[in-house]
């Protein structure tokens, strides 16, 4: 009925701790500002503007989009393809409220988002749908290469953008596309994938609280 169909969220996922929001925004920020002014990135513009000689303002660039979570289940109401079977999952159930701690262990630019990776631990992995196709062009990455956080959307671009290209980057990786190596900045290393992917592996991950729970908006 009507009442069981609006009892299922938006989606589920991870929600970082206020406290601790603003910390990974600010990271974030600092990558942009850092990566702008890299001769490698300007050399690369115009895949961002489309013209060479434009200059881009990466954190104008890319517009929030809420409070920051790892989507594991977009359950669009109850709408989403094994919406029911997820949220009835006896992980989901036991696990709902619980607190976790989120690995973010790269960040990742392209001109439509700039998001973070998350490395899931086994026990995460428990709330990652197992029916998850992994919408790449290869079928073959491990379950859960899909967790990540959005940090921001380009204009007129949607957050399930970021998922999708974060695999993108990962099936090149999987193809045996090294990319360029750009350089060692103080968070990490720096690579180009070409059409404007950039990926900066971190040194060392970030590691942050988060909450397993779902949105209803
Ligand atoms: O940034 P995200 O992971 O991308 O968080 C938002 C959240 O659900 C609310 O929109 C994600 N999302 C939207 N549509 C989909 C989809 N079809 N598959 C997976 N995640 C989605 C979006």
């Amino acid at each position: 009925g009507p009442l069981e169909e609006i009892s299922l969220p938006l989606f589920f996922g991870w929600f970082l701790l206020s406290s601790v929001q603003d910390k990974v925004r600010c990271t974030s920020m600092d990558f942009l500002k850092t990566l702008d002014t890299l001769e490698a990135f300007k050399k690369h513009l115009s895949d961002f503007t489309g013209k060479a000689e434009k200059e881009v303002d990466l954190e104008q660039y890319f517009q929030a989009k809420g409070t920051l979570h790892c989507t594991t289940k977009f359950c669009d109401y109850g709408k989403a393809p094994g919406a029911k079977e997820y949220a009835q999952n006896t992980a989901v159930k036991d696990y709902y409220g619980s607190a976790f701690e989120l690995s973010l262990s790269a960040l990742f630019v392209t001109p439509r988002t700039v998001g973070a990776r998350v490395s899931l631990t086994e026990e995460q992995l428990l709330l990652w749908p197992a029916d998850a196709i992994e919408e790449a062009g290869s079928a073959s990455l491990p379950l859960g290469s899909r967790a990540h956080i959005t940090l921001g959307c380009a204009e007129n671009v949607e957050p399930v953008q970021t998922g999708l290209d974060l695999l993108e980057i990962l099936t090149l990786q999987q193809d045996g596309q090294q990319g360029e190596p750009i350089e060692e900045m103080e968070l990490g290393s720096l690579t180009y994938y070409g059409e404007g992917r950039w990926l900066l592996t971190l040194r060392e991950p970030i590691c942050t609280p988060a909450r397993f729970s779902s949105f209803y908006g």
